[in-house]
């Protein structure tokens, strides 16, 4: 890790980001050269990460959301994200329904870090995941998910949780893998144009 302050990435970065995520060695060094113009000192702070979020989100409010994303992902909770950090954030987060992908969303509802999901954390969550949703899409809705807290509540029913139940790691993960109604209610992808 001695260099990244440096020009170059690091062998020892890129051969562990090739064999852990889906990016190959072209697209890894391209993302190192713009991630190096972007960030000259090697570092992400809370404040860029969430501006970066608003580029992809040009027509909702992101910034709750993509400050727990960087909460999940500072897991040094030093207030940046290096490169290595930052491309696992990527992949985690752009790729389909696998195991990992859950095991990170489970961190991220995990708000308080303790190991379980209280239903407060959903909600909290699912508030911020509604904010990324257009207003004119908000309005195509079912109507059991059109507010967070209908979405909470029905996240909340599905794993037949009371109010003070709290929910585990492995049974989020295994729920949310059965339903993909579920996993509808725990992320939001934008419609493609
Ligand atoms: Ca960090
Ligand atoms: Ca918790």
């Amino acid at each position: 890790m001695g260099n990244s302050k440096s020009g170059a990435l690091s062998k020892e970065i890129l051969e562990d980001l090739k064999l852990n995520t889906k990016y190959s060695e072209d697209e890894l060094c391209k993302w190192y050269e713009s991630f190096q113009k972007q960030c000259p000192d090697g570092r992400i702070s809370r404040s860029e990460f969430e501006k970066i979020y608003a580029n992809f989100f040009p027509n909702s409010d992101p910034k709750v959301y993509a400050r727990h994303v960087f909460r999940s992902f500072d897991t040094n909770d030093d207030g940046t994200l290096d490169f290595r950090e930052y491309i696992i954030a990527l992949h985690l987060t752009s790729t389909g329904k696998t195991n990992l992908k859950l095991e990170w969303a489970f961190s991220l509802f995990d708000v308080d870090r303790n190991g379980e999901i209280s239903k407060n954390e959903v909600l909290e969550i699912v508030t911020a995941i509604f904010k990324m949703i257009p207003p004119e899409e908000q309005k195509t809705l079912p109507d059991d998910e059109n507010t967070p807290q209908k979405r909470a509540d029905k996240l909340w029913a599905y794993f037949k949780k009371g109010e003070n139940d709290k929910l585990a790691e492995k049974e989020f993960i295994d729920g949310v893998m059965k339903n993909d109604a579920i996993m509808r209610l725990i992320q939001y992808e934008p419609k493609k144009k």
